[in-house]
């Protein structure tokens, strides 16, 4: 059952083409072990883990999905895309674009506290690109989806610093789509890092030294196309992207 849904979902991802909502009843679990499987198969083609991402940690993108749980995804190598490059937007569904930021883990957790364990900070953009129909599903739908994880961008590392309530914006060809604070991330992103650990410990996902991890969008996200997109996160700089038609 759960390698078949992993095998659909991963389909859908490679095919650029839209399934169906998965039929997975309430077992987070079930559908953690799913993501696992899509991850192996990424992993399998020699994709290689580079972090994690964790999702509806402000109440915008909670409000926006009708979702209202946090949850972790995993990210590889092969969705990272170079601050200020192009995109192929041929590579996704029905991309969407956020604004977030990025914390970079100097060592593994273990059993530290993960606030000692970060060592730089920057500002991001995650592009989302669910493989469900209409971008609709429920919380067990998205985890299997790993979260609708498709690609994410970095800008310039900086050694960590107070990130408790910086202005974040969003632009689509120089004008404001959105804006909001990074303290919409469960209060403080530090606070959603605390509940990565626990989330991490519950479905077995490494926190390694290296390792980049997304605390999640401060605002909502809107469709990405044919623009150029800039995170401005006050205090940590911008990370764009521009999305191209080939
Ligand atoms: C799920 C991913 C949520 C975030 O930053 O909250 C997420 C989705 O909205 O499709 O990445
Ligand atoms: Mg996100």
């Amino acid at each position: 059952m759960s390698a078949s849904n992993s095998e659909s979902l991963d389909a859908a991802q490679r095919g650029v083409t839209a399934i169906a909502q998965l039929d997975l009843g309430a077992d987070l679990a079930a559908a953690y072990r799913i993501q696992h499987d899509l991850i192996a198969h990424r992993i399998a083609r020699g994709e290689r883990l580079v972090g994690c991402k964790l999702g509806f940690t402000s109440k915008a993108k909670m409000e926006q999905m009708g979702v209202s749980e946090i949850i972790v995804g995993q990210l590889t190598d092969a969705m990272q895309v170079d601050d200020a490059a192009s995109v192929e937007l041929s590579r996704f569904i029905h991309p969407r674009i956020e604004p977030e930021i990025a914390f970079r883990l100097g060592r593994d957790v273990g059993g530290n506290d993960i606030a000692d364990c970060v060592d730089a900070v920057a500002p991001a953009l995650e592009i989302i690109d669910s493989r469900y129909r209409d971008f609709r599903f429920s919380l067990p739908d998205v985890i299997a989806d790993n979260t609708s994880a498709a690609a994410f961008v970095i800008g310039e590392w900086q050694p960590l610093r107070d990130v408790a309530d910086l202005p974040v914006r969003m632009l689509v060809d120089g004008t404001e789509v959105e804006a909001g604070s990074t303290a919409a991330i469960l209060g403080h992103p530090m606070y959603a890092l605390e509940q990565l650990v626990e989330l991490a410990a519950k479905y077995d996902v490494a926190l390694r030294g290296g390792d980049i991890i997304l605390a999640g969008a401060a605002t909502a996200a809107v469709p990405f196309g044919e623009h150029r997109v800039v995170a401005d996160v006050r205090g940590l700089g911008t990370a764009s992207v521009r999305g191209v038609d080939l």
